[in-house]
Formats: structure tokens, sequence, C-alpha cells
């Protein structure tokens, strides 16, 4: 049975910046993904310290939100058949070091702070997520 779903992908600062987005691209439209919407922005630190709340207790809560809102990022709203996992899948471990070969944190990742990408973790923070940047 198909269960087609939305999710959010964050192509950081550190991907941008190398001018990586359209390699990026290319890897989830060639793994089934289609872009449903996407555009690139700069955000605030406080927007980014809303959009990482869930980390607010963290060590590394602040250098995460300052990073955020660093420089441009392309934020696209992705879908696919469980569309969720299968961005986790692809993006591939938080820390580049530790992610699978043909992911795209191994291919692009450079630290466990300056990853690459972002993805939505579950169905509900998908929601939220693609609400923050798309439907505000
Ligand atoms: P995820 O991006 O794989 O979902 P999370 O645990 O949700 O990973 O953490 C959000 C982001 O916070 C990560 O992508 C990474 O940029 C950063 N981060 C996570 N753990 C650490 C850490 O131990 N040190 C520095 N930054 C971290
Ligand atoms: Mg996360």
């Amino acid at each position: 049975m198909s269960n087609i779903e939305q999710t959010l992908s964050i192509i950081k600062p550190d991907a941008v910046e190398r001018n990586l987005q359209d390699d990026i691209k290319k890897m989830f439209t060639d793994n089934g993904f289609s872009i449903k919407d996407e555009k690139k922005i700069q955000i605030s630190k406080t927007e980014a310290e809303e959009f990482y709340k869930v980390h607010q207790s963290k060590p590394f809560y602040n250098d995460l939100c300052s990073y955020l809102s660093s420089g441009p990022i392309v934020v696209m709203k992705l879908e696919k058949d469980n569309a969720i996992i299968a961005n986790r899948k692809l993006m591939g471990a938080t820390d580049p070091l530790k992610a699978d070969n043909g992911t795209i944190r191994k291919k692009y990742g450079i630290s466990i702070d300056k990853n690459s990408v972002h993805g939505s973790d579950s169905v509900e923070n998908a929601k939220i997520e693609i609400d923050f940047f798309f439907n505000s």
C-alpha cells in the first residue's frame, strides 16, 4: 500500500556556501522525491531558535541557531512514498563520519554541526516544519 508523505528538507549554509544545492537536489530527485515547493532564504537567529526549539536544552543549541541563521539556506517540501524515513535514510547519520556510503552527509557533510542537510524526523514534526516555512 502506498503511503505518500511530505517532509521538510533544508540545505544548510555550509552546502549553499559551496554551491551544492543542485547536486543535493539531484540526489533527491534521483531517489524518487519530488520537490513540491522550494525557496532560498536567510532566516534570523530568532527564527532559528523557534525552528530548533526541541533542542533548546542541548549544549549546542546556541551554536546551532547561530549557524542555521549564518547564511542562505534552501528549504524544500519533498514528497515521496514514506518520505520522512526515506529522507532520513538518504541524509545519513547526523555525524558525517558515521554516515553510510551513498548518503548526502557522507558525500558532502563537513562535521556534526556542518552536516549539509536537515530532515524532519516524524510525521508530526514534518507538518510543523512545513508550516513553519511554507504556510505562514
Ligand atoms: P539530525 O539533524 O540528524 O536530525 P539532531 O539530533 O536533530 O540531528 O540535531 C540537530 C542538528 O544539531 C544536527 O543536524 C547537527 O547540525 C546539530 N548537532 C547535533 N548533535 C550535535 C553535537 O553533538 N554537537 C554539535 N552539533 C550537533
Ligand atoms: Mg533532528
